[in-house]
């Protein structure tokens, strides 16, 4: 159908919550039931800003917060004219994490480092601890807050495919609602 444009579905949450293996298995419901579908993540670490951001994450280089922040933001900005265009040409794109990554993650940092540190790690990047994913799941639920978003909540201690059926069918219903509402901009 001409004019039809693609869905912006956006998957947040901890790390470890099952983002990518949801996000993969969506796209691949999608296209097998007749929809455009793409999968896109941030932070996108294959650009030149994208692996200064996988290399802070490994903690081979530090860089100063502000800074960090707004390489994040870049490594999306950088993606948005490509994201407008699928958009308009009716590609519905699963994205691995958005801008509310960026806000969760950044303001978690207010954290004491002496608190996270009392608790063991349980990944070997930055932020992935039991005490800073807490503070930034806090902020997620703040973020959500604003409605006009179309947030939906998902329990992600459910089973894979059970968690695949219910993302799914949620999903369907946005890409129809999509089409009834102009691409807009996060935040303004
Ligand atoms: N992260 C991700 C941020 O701190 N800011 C951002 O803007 C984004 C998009 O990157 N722990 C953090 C959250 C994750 C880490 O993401 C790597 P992933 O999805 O594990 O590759
Ligand atoms: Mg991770």
């Amino acid at each position: 159908m001409a004019g039809r444009r693609g869905a912006l579905i956006v998957l947040e949450g901890m790390d470890r919550a099952g983002k990518t293996t949801q996000g993969r298995k969506l796209v691949a419901a999608l296209l097998e039931a007749g929809h455009t579908a793409e999968l896109l993540r941030f932070p996108e670490r294959s650009t030149e800003i994208g692996k200064l951001l996988g290399s802070y994450l490994e903690k081979k280089n530090n860089m100063e917060d502000h800074t960090v922040h707004l390489l994040f933001s870049a490594n999306r900005w950088e993606q948005v004219p490509l994201i407008k265009e699928k958009l308009s040409r009716g590609v519905t794109l699963v994205v691995d994490r958005y801008a509310f990554s960026g806000v969760a993650f950044t303001s978690a940092k207010e954290l004491s480092s002496v608190e996270a540190a009392k608790r063991g790690d349980f990944g070997n990047e930055r932020y992935e601890n039991n005490v800073f994913q807490e503070k930034a799941l806090q902020r997620f639920y703040q973020l959500m807050k604003d409605d006009s978003l179309n947030w939906k909540t998902i329990d992600a201690s459910k089973n894979i495919e059970d968690l695949h059926k219910e993302i799914y069918s949620l999903s369907e219903e946005t890409i129809q609602m999509a089409q009834e509402t102009p691409v807009g901009e996060l935040w303004k």
